[in-house]
């Protein structure tokens, strides 16, 4: 489930994954790997750092227990008056991170014929590193 409110004008933006049942062993382990790359990527994020440098972070962990083909996307984008802003989290974007900026963190593997699971957050730059904005808990939710 991908949604957000809009305050002030400002937007946020969440997602979260739902198992319906009993997840399979499977299902953990890939909730994991998304989790991971997604919390390696944050730790990573201050100013002065290239946002393509964050987008490897996430993306060399999923690359590394073998689901690299299964994230297709950037990791993130910039967000405020509009959902989707720039600067971007993706191999291309040569953009420096600066205090103030706020990100969102969305690594995702995506299996043909079997599901796909995306975890994202909102990160504001600080001066000295990040804040994570977004407070839900990312527990596997299972119903
Ligand atoms: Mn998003």
């Amino acid at each position: 489930m991908d949604f957000g409110p809009q305050y002030n004008h400002y937007n946020a933006d969440i997602t979260r994954t739902v198992f319906i049942g009993e997840p399979t062993a499977k299902h953990r382990e890939v909730y994991q790997i998304v989790l991971d790359s997604q919390m390696k990527a944050i730790e990573s994020i201050a100013p002065g750092k290239k946002c393509s440098g964050i987008d490897a972070v996430a993306r060399e962990h999923i690359a590394s227990k073998g689901y690299g083909e299964n994230f297709g996307h950037g990791l993130g984008h910039s967000l405020g008056i509009d959902v989707h802003e720039e600067p971007r989290f993706s191999k291309t974007c040569d953009t420096v991170l600066e205090p103030g900026m706020v990100m969102t963190v969305e690594p995702g593997i995506y299996i043909e014929g079997w599901g796909g699971v995306r975890i994202e957050d909102d990160v504001l730059v600080t001066e000295n590193g990040f804040e994570v904005l977004t407070k839900a808990t990312k527990d596997l939710i299972c119903i």
